[in-house]
This record gives structure tokens, sequence and C-alpha cells, in this order.
């Protein structure tokens, strides 16, 4: 679980991005598909050239969802819950997937922090982005 010092990181990384969250998210989704381009199969409908409106506006939805957890890290199983029944019902993505897309968010919040991105605060949202990778793919089996 995440000790209240890893929730305060959190929390003052996602106040310092959320301005350029959708920008970031963009940027977050669009990385995922062209480091790990086995991720492409699930987003077959979409235009998925490189800056495509499509990209920019799931990359968009991806981050808000993450963002509203940050927001209230101590409920997030419960805001998460729709979605969680959404991947793993309907969409089915292998869980395998999302630590690619944790490990891209990481990294645009990296190139757009630069020093505020500090290792702490870097290991705070790793372990939160994975917890809630977790309760995205809870429901699976
Ligand atoms: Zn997911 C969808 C979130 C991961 C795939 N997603 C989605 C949405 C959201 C999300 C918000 C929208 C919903 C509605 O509309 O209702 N995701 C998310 C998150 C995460 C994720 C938060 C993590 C962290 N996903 C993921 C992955 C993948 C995916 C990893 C793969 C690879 N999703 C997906 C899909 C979809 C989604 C396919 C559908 C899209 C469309 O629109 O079609």
């Amino acid at each position: 679980m995440l000790s209240a010092a890893e929730k305060a990181l959190i929390s003052s990384i996602w106040q310092k991005a959320a301005p350029n969250s959708e920008q970031l998210g963009f940027e977050a989704l669009q990385r995922m598909l062209i480091v790990f381009p086995q991720t492409k199969t699930y987003f077959k409908h979409m235009d998925l050239s490189k800056g495509s409106a499509d990209i920019r506006k799931h990359g968009a939805k991806v981050i808000q969802a993450i963002g509203e957890a940050a927001l209230d890290i101590d409920n997030m199983a419960s805001t998460l819950s729709n979605l969680s029944s959404l991947h793993a019902y309907n969409l089915r993505v292998d869980p395998v997937n999302f630590s690619f897309l944790s490990h891209s968010v990481l990294v645009v919040l990296a190139s757009h922090l630069s020093e505020d991105f500090t290792p702490e605060a870097h290991a705070a949202f790793d372990k939160f982005l994975a917890a809630v990778a977790a309760i995205l793919s809870e429901k699976y089996r």
C-alpha cells in the first residue's frame, strides 16, 4: 500500500502535471504504441499514425482517468471500478500491457517535469500506477 509520504508525492506530481494533462496523455499513449508495438493490436479501429487525432483523444481520456485516481487515492478502487469492468469484460486487454503504459507515462512525466520528478516522486508514481493497473486487471480470469 501507499504510505502518507508517497501519497503526498503523487498528489504533488499530479498537481504539476494536470494543467498539461491532455498533452501528457497523448505523448504517453503515442510512446506506448511506438515503443511497444504489440499494444497496437487493441487499437486497430483507430488512426495510429504519429500525431493522430485518435491518439490525442484517447490519450486524454486515459490520463484523465489516472488523474481522477490520483486526486482521490484512498478511494481509487471505487473510482476505477467501471473502468476495471470495461477492461476485463469488454476490452480484454492482456494485463501485461498495463506496465507498458505505466512505463510510458513515467517517461513522459520525467520529460515534462524534469527536476521536479525526483527519484522519490518517480518511485511513488510508479507504485501508484502499479496500483491503478492492479485495480484495472483485478476482474480478469
Ligand atoms: Zn484503457 C478505453 C483508461 C490501460 C486499451 N481506457 C479506456 C478508457 C479509459 C481507459 C478512461 C475510455 C473508457 C470510455 O470511453 O468509457 N486504460 C485506462 C487506464 C489505463 C489503461 C487508466 C492504465 C493505467 N487500456 C490500457 C492498456 C490498453 C488499453 C494498457 C491496451 C494496450 N482502453 C484500451 C482500449 C480502449 C480503452 C482498446 C477502448 C478504446 C476505444 O475507444 O475504442
